[in-house]
């Protein structure tokens, strides 16, 4: 098949899985094309069947906002007509399922058609989407798509709670690939950062408030009184600041390190014994799913999709989001426990095989050709 991908190019959650997907279904045999501002940061090697087209939007003088959207959904146009695309998957509805509708309709009065598949990431939905500036275009928008699907079944339920949704959305989940996330050899990384043997603990994110990152230190600061421990702050973001003054307040700064936007995460979580994501609200979680992979359990809050990853007892623990004391008190007893905590690391592995990249994209591939073949229908 010939794939057209739409999504945001940077370090958030939708575009790691847009660009996964993309490079893994190019492995596969099927040719990807990405229409995006930037080059997406995973999208790093050369490869004979990847297309990378960039939108650039005119910034004329006129312009307090460039128009993105115009220029995108030119962009899709010209791609879709000369790449002679068979199928367009956009990720994150704002604003491209929106854009996708109109490079659709132009298409149309061109005389052909393109199936869009739209696929909705979190926040999207929950924090941004159903917000009055945008729920029409958003409702709107996932309505008129020609499928649809969700990250979590949690995702899918406040989807339908949230809009008049008058079709099926189905559930693919998202992934991980074992080729890149899994537990490698780091010992001599880890006496750098943990030269005395203190369990390392880390989290990841973007940093924004959603994430609850005060609460990671909150955490920490209670896990450090009764576990020698280090804590790694990967990502960078809005909170970061605050989070830094924060550990100054609490005297904790030696024993914490703010590493910023990393691309090798792998290597990290490789050392880690624990990973924490207390979010306010979180669709799926991948960054747990990432810890997970490389045998590293996860004390984490219970919103969204969160329990459809991590399981309670099992891959780590949950709480309700904003209990740093209660997390914090699961995280000390995993972490005093060395039996419980290498059980609890081979259970995040055997979790984390039900989301292998290798059994998620024939999922996305049958959906795909379910899409294009009633596409087909309805133009006949
Ligand atoms: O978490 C973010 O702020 C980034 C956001 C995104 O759209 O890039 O992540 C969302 O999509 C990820 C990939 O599907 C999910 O793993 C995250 O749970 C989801 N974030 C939220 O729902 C807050």
């Amino acid at each position: 098949m010939k794939i057209g991908i739409v999504c945001y190019p940077t370090y958030g959650g939708s575009g790691v899985v847009a660009t996964e997907l993309g490079l893994g279904l190019a492995r596969k045999g099927h040719e990807i094309h990405f229409i995006t501002y930037r080059r997406p940061v995973r999208l790093a090697h050369f490869q004979a069947n990847v297309f990378y087209h960039e939108v650039d939007s005119e910034d004329y003088p006129l312009f307090e906002y460039p128009p993105y959207d115009t220029a995108l959904a030119s962009k899709i146009v010209d791609v879709v007509h000369y790449q002679n695309l068979d199928i367009l998957h956009v990720h994150y509805a704002i604003p491209h399922a929106a854009v996708a509708y109109m490079a659709k309709k132009i298409l149309l009065a061109q005389g052909r058609y393109i199936p869009v598949v739209t696929t909705l990431h979190g926040t999207d939905i929950t924090l941004v989407g159903n917000n009055r500036a945008f729920a029409p275009v958003v409702e709107f928008s996932i309505n008129k798509s020609d499928g649809v699907t969700a990250v979590s079944q949690s995702l899918k339920d406040d989807t339908l709670a949230l809009f008049q949704i008058e079709r099926d959305i189905r559930v693919i989940y998202n992934f991980i690939d074992f080729e890149r996330f899994r537990k490698t050899n780091k010992e001599h990384f880890k006496k750098l950062i943990a030269p005395d043997g203190e369990r390392i603990v880390a989290h990841t994110s973007n940093f924004r408030k959603v994430k609850r990152v005060e609460d990671v230190v909150h955490i920490f600061e209670k896990i450090h009184k009764k576990v020698p421990s280090k804590l790694l702050m990967i990502g960078d973001g809005p909170e970061r600041q605050h989070c830094e003054q924060l550990c100054r307040e609490l005297g904790i700064c030696d024993d914490v390190r703010f590493l910023g936007k990393q691309d090798a995460i792998e290597e990290l979580l490789a050392i880690c014994d624990l990973f924490v994501i207390p979010s306010e609200s979180e669709s799926f979680g991948l960054a747990a799913l990432e810890a997970m992979a490389c045998e590293v359990p996860v004390i984490s809050s219970n919103s969204g999709g969160l329990p459809e990853v991590n399981i309670h007892g099992v891959t780590g623990f949950l709480s309700d989001a904003g209990n740093v004391t209660e997390m914090a008190a699961y995280a000390i007893q995993l972490l005093q426990n060395e039996e419980m905590l290498a059980q609890f690391r081979a259970n995040a592995l055997t979790q984390a095989k039900r989301f292998d990249i290798d059994n998620i994209l024939p999922e996305y591939e049958s959906y795909y050709e379910e899409i294009i073949e009633k596409s087909v229908i309805k133009i006949e």
